[in-house]
């Protein structure tokens, strides 16, 4: 089974997406997302420039050559656009195997080790009043987890907190738009909004919150300890993790779960992280951590250390990385709960699939390969469009973390 032809389809179907298809000399089609948000056309040329003439002739079955090949034939290793490249060729290969066994990916990955894959969706609001409504509508769609993200009094606008109420895009004007932060005003305010949290709803069903890497160390340490009587499933990105050690301050501090890792892609941005039991979920994702043959060894790893899988699923990681991530994590022993920010209807008309949400489970589908297609011809109709994410700065205009 020889790749035959490569294509590079960039859609905007509600926003940007990258994908890459690969047709086998037999007629087969493989499918890899190959989406960053705000850098989706350098991902492009890297494919179509970089990889895209090295796939052509090679056999399809030989994935991890393949992988390889592309990660240390480049040289100039690791990042995100070279990792979010090699995650999309090797999802399509992932994808093209299944298919040619024909049997829905996960058979190839270990077979079923749960019934479903169990997602958290988002509930926020523009203050306290409308998040706990909010979070009574994903209790009433029926999730068992729910991250809860609010506005907070004095910030015009914060992460987290979206326009439209099931799908979430912060990547909202060509040139970065800027927002301001206040951790005073943040720390202050998080322990009252799950205080009332746990008053309305209880402790039954996981509440989960993301602190998108805006804390220090110590700051971080501080509102984990502040948030214990709550008994959150996972405090996530409190601190950006370029410094992985940094963690040993939070954990001699707080008993509360840390997930990270959605920015990373390789094991090196969580070998610390993991080894030495600093975290307790791995955010990595199949399109920007190496696709499938990385993600799978990652959570390896993790699973030698206690860590679960938290897998990112943003409105911005594409149905064809869903639908991928379903199926390893269907698979996976150490499986934790993974992210679930829907899609419109747009890009769910572009990205036709057979995963489904039912009893707060995602379910993959039994469909051969990954079980996730894409309609060019209503790709070709969302040409696409320059969009970013936004900056941040604090009060006194010093630029911070997003
Ligand atoms: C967030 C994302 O889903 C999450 O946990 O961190 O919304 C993230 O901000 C976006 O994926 C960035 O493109
Ligand atoms: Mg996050």
């Amino acid at each position: 089974m020889k790749i035959a032809k490569a294509d590079v389809i960039v859609t905007c179907p509600g926003r940007n997406f990258v994908t890459l298809k690969l047709t086998t000399d037999d007629g087969l089609t493989g499918l890899g997302d190959a989406t960053l948000n705000g850098r989706e056309l350098a991902v492009a040329s890297y494919l179509g420039d970089h990889v895209v003439p090295c796939l052509i002739g090679r056999d399809a079955h030989r994935i991890d050559d393949t992988w390889h090949t592309l990660y240390r034939g480049a040289y100039w290793r690791r990042g995100p656009v070279t990792m979010t490249a090699i995650a999309a060729v090797d999802t399509a290969l992932w994808d093209l195997k299944a298919k040619a066994a024909g049997l829905p990916l996960y058979q190839l990955l270990g077979g079923r080790s749960r019934d479903g894959v169990t997602v958290y969706g988002h509930a926020n609001g523009a203050d306290m009043a409308e998040t706990l409504d909010e979070v009574q509508r994903f209790r009433d769609m029926g999730y068992k987890a729910i991250r809860v993200q609010s506005g907070i009094p004095g910030l015009a606008s914060t992460y987290g907190v979206s326009k439209d109420k099931l799908f979430y895009e912060p990547a909202d004007a060509a040139v970065p738009t800027e927002n301001l932060w206040s951790t005073e005003a943040y720390l202050d305010f998080m322990p009252k909004l799950l205080d009332a949290v746990r008053v309305r709803f209880g402790y039954d069903g996981h509440i989960l919150h993301d602190v998108h890497h805006r804390l220090t160390p110590i700051e971080a340490a501080r509102l984990g300890k502040s948030l214990e009587p709550y008994r959150l499933f996972w405090l996530e990105d409190p601190v950006p993790a370029e410094n992985q050690e940094a963690f040993r301050i939070l954990r001699q501090h707080t008993v509360t779960p840390i997930a990270i890792g959605e920015v990373f892609n390789t094991i090196w941005d969580a070998k610390t992280l993991i080894g030495e039991h600093l975290i307790d979920y791995i955010r990595a994702t199949v399109v920007h951590a190496g696709g499938i043959s990385h993600l799978r060894r990652i959570l390896d790893f993790a699973a030698l250390h206690h860590v679960r899988s938290g897998c990112h699923g943003a409105t911005d990681l594409s149905p064809v990385c869903l639908g991928a991530s379903l199926h390893l994590n269907l698979a996976i022993p150490n499986f934790g709960v993974h992210e679930y920010m829907r899609h419109t209807a747009e890009t769910d008309a572009v990205f036709p699939h057979a995963y489904s949400f039912r009893d707060g489970m995602l379910h993959p589908g039994e469909a051969p390969g990954h079980g996730v297609t894409l309609d060019e011809t209503a790709a070709a109709r969302f040409p696409y469009k320059p969009a970013s994410l936004p900056i941040n700065r604090l009060t006194d205009g010093t630029l911070w973390h997003w």
